[in-house]
């Protein structure tokens, strides 16, 4: 809880572009979630973002990127805390802290880090390793109440409980304990060219992933690439993972239900579907992108919301950090 509302906190590594699975699975959540009911923080997860190789330039525009795609897809910064996680040092100094309190064993189970571990064999860093801390450091700074993440975050999730309550056992009610927030489009969208797979913004085939920037027509193109099946039978199946994604897709951007979707679709070919899905997914971008290309021109207000959030995010994050810190021994300040 935070000045009488409870809390929320999620957040977005700035590698890659994001995808239509980011979108449906995390962004679109987040923007429905009532900043009046909820104290909500977003962070631009830069520090996370460095646990593998970045360019320098790179890395600082993905990052201004992902702040605007954030406002664009609807989340007020007046009423969010929208912030740079590098900005509030307070993040690194409670993740040191953390981590002397979790255990190899622990970190070792995370399956994030055996498959980055796996596809960035040469630069298998520590950092990469106590990814889950800073991430737990991050959640525990803003006593979130709730995260909205994916699915596959949920480990991440179960782990920062864990060294909360440790933490708590040892010292008193020092972090509020999170759980996970599911929305109504949690479910995981899935890779267009291998639908058993997540869709995924660092997937090598560009015809994998729907990216948020996207032109309609290469959105137009890349749906009518995406593998189905061959029987030609339009149904909400497991064993029909391509078309399922489809329909999922379909239900998460107009808000239909799968019973609907099907009603619609019944009796047509997999083109149409496929065409069909296409033309929702664009009616639902093309704004956002209007948006995003408009904030992107405006920087003094974007650069006001940057050193303002981060003002507000460093208040609530350092209270924490001094409680912690009071904890475990740490000499008190003298001012
Ligand atoms: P990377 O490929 O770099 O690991 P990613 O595309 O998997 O990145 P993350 O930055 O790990 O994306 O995730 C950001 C948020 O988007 C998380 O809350 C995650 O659960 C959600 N998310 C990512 N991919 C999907 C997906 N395919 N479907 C639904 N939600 C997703
Ligand atoms: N690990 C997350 C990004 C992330 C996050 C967080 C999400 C870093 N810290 C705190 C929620 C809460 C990811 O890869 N999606």
């Amino acid at each position: 809880m935070l000045d009488g509302k409870k809390s929320l906190f999620s957040g977005m590594q700035a590698t890659g572009t994001l995808t239509l699975g980011n979108y449906l699975g995390a962004l679109k959540n987040w923007v429905s979630l009532d900043p009046e009911e909820y104290k909500c923080f977003y962070g631009i997860m830069d520090l996370h973002s460095i646990t593998v190789r970045q360019d320098p330039a790179e890395l600082r525009r993905r990052a201004r990127d992902l702040l605007c795609l954030y406002i664009a897809a609807g989340l007020d910064p007046e009423k969010n805390c929208i912030f740079y996680q590098s900005h509030v040092s307070a993040h690194a100094e409670l993740a040191w802290i953390l981590n002397c309190f979790t255990y190899m064993g622990e970190m070792n189970r995370m399956t994030q880090f055996k498959d980055k571990a796996a596809r960035h064999a040469d630069n298998i860093n520590t950092g990469l390793f106590t990814y889950p801390v800073l991430m737990a450091a991050d959640i525990l700074l803003y006593q979130a109440d709730f995260v909205p993440v994916g699915e596959d975050q949920k480990q991440h999730l179960e782990i920062t409980r864990d060294i909360a309550m440790r933490f708590n056992s040892i010292y008193g009610d020092v972090f509020t304990i999170p759980e996970v927030y599911r929305g109504k489009l949690g479910d995981r969208i899935k890779s267009l060219q291998d639908p058993t797979k997540k869709m995924s913004k660092s997937d090598e085939n560009p015809n994998a992933s729907i990216l948020l920037l996207d032109e309609p027509e290469v959105i137009m193109r890349k749906f009518r690439k995406a593998v189905t099946d061959s029987d030609g039978e339009i149904a909400y199946s497991e064993s029909k993972p391509g078309i399922k994604n489809l329909l999922d897709i379909y239900c998460a951007v107009t808000g239909c239900s799968v019973e609907e979707a099907l009603n619609e679709f019944g009796g047509l070919g997999y083109g149409t579907l496929k065409s069909r899905v296409a033309e929702a997914v664009v009616a639902e971008l093309e704004p956002l992108q209007q948006r995003f290309r408009d904030l992107c021109k405006n920087k003094d207000y974007i650069n006001t919301v940057i050193k303002n959030n981060a003002e507000q995010a460093s208040y609530y994050a350092t209270k924490t950090l001094r409680k912690a810190q009071k904890k475990v021994g740490f000499p008190e300040r003298i001012r």
